[in-house]
């Protein structure tokens, strides 16, 4: 089934779209007169049927469900397509509750940053300094880390170098942050500290060693206490080592590399193989409502923020800053945001610089780089609004 819910109350087309638009969330942390005051943003209103269409094709391309949800200065726009479980066939929902992987990089840096708003932490410090020995080399600091620019190898190269295999290998494993540092210290490093962005999931591992390290919490208490619960995410969860997760869910399926293979349902793992660089569960609403409050200047002091906003190029049309990453799209307008995949999920959650118009687009298959494609399209329906028709 398809929804879209673009407006107050029309139907559109006979394909079982259903409209509303919901009103301000408290979840943004501002008060609705306050939000409504302001003037909107010069971005053209979302392309509602774009956005429909992009849910489809993701499970025309083979994921069993897809799901995108906007926000934008109080109103809401949801798409659905295709089902949560496969073996009930429950349609899928936007109130659905998923993995998002990487995502979580930036709720780690979010608190990093707040540390060093704190005074607790130095972003230009060598991580040997709070965690003594632990890297091998000096130089390589807290702000590198946090921009892919340490050099550490990223081990899950090597863990997931066969997709099925590989995941079935970790799928019911606990490792210690130590274990995973040591996986990718067997690895030359990449590049020298500072010299290039790699990629490396190494990196938020010991993102998350840092925040037990100084506050003598877990990072599940941290997440908690300075985002979870100040912004209301109430879908939003660190449960590792556990291996579900809680209330209503879209199952995760894994696409084999072979073409043909049957999907796996991956839904239950500990994704300890990720921990503080991808292990959070969320919603779309929670999503869109975590990257509206942070870009819109509302976890983090104006210097953090402006310091997590300071991006190096990755190729073309994406950079990087600290936990953040940045995507130029073909109309001009650029969004701020990360993507995430663990085993089964596929999740784009982006917003404009003002954090006012947010998007989250989810499917629920992996390593499938049709689906993944076709969901990247939700950014054009969301920030781009209606393409112009062709002459
Ligand atoms: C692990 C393998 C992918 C997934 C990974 N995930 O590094 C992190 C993340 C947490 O979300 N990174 C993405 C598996 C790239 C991001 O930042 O957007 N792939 C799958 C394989 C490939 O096993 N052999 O697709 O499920």
């Amino acid at each position: 089934m398809v929804t879209a819910t673009v407006g107050r109350g029309a139907v559109l087309g006979a394909v079982a779209l259903s409209l509303l638009a919901l009103p301000a969330r408290a979840a943004t942390g501002e008060p609705a007169a306050r939000a409504a005051a302001r003037p909107r943003a010069a971005l053209p209103a979302p392309d509602t049927a774009g956005l429909t269409a992009v849910v489809r094709s993701a499970v025309g391309r083979g994921a069993p469900g897809a799901l995108a949800r906007i926000d934008d200065h109080g109103r809401t726009y949801e798409a659905t397509s295709g089902v949560a479980d496969r073996s009930t066939r429950r349609a899928i929902s936007t109130a659905d509750r998923f993995r998002v992987g990487s995502v979580t990089k930036t709720f780690s840096a979010v608190v990093l940053l707040q540390l060093a708003d704190e005074h607790r932490l130095d972003l230009d410090a060598p991580v040997n300094r709070y965690l003594p020995k632990l890297l091998p080399d000096d130089r390589i600091t807290v702000r590198q880390l946090l921009g892919h620019r340490s050099g550490l190898y990223d081990y899950t190269d090597d863990l997931f170098a066969d997709s099925v295999s590989g995941f079935e290998a970790v799928r019911n494993k606990v490792f210690t942050y130590r274990q995973l540092v040591g996986l990718a210290l067997k690895k030359p490093r990449t590049n020298a500290p500072g010299a290039a962005y790699s990629y490396s999931n190494t990196n938020f591992v010991v993102a998350g060693m840092l925040i037990e390290k100084l506050t003598r919490h877990s990072v599940r208490t941290e997440y908690e206490d300075r985002v979870f619960k100040p912004l209301r995410l109430r879908d939003t969860f660190y449960v590792h080592p556990a291996t579900g997760i809680p209330g209503r869910y879209a199952r995760g399926y894994l696409t084999p590399d072979k073409v043909g293979d049957p999907l796996v349902d991956s839904t239950e793992q500990t994704v300890s193989w990720a921990q503080s660089a991808g292990a959070i569960i969320s919603s779309a609403r929670d999503l869109d409502a975590f990257y509206s409050a942070l870009l819109g200047g509302r976890l983090l002091s104006s210097a953090r923020l402006a310091e997590m906003e300071r991006f190096t190029p990755v190729n073309g049309t994406t950079a990087y800053g600290l936990g953040l990453r940045r995507r130029d799209l073909p109309c001009g307008i650029s969004v701020y945001g990360h993507t995430g995949v663990v085993q089964g999920y596929s999740t784009y959650a982006f917003a404009t610089k003002d954090g006012r118009r947010s998007l989250t687009a989810v499917a629920n298959t992996s390593n499938n780089g049709k689906v993944s494609d076709a969901l990247a399209g939700a950014l054009d329906s969301a920030f781009c609004g209606r393409k112009a028709a062709k002459g």
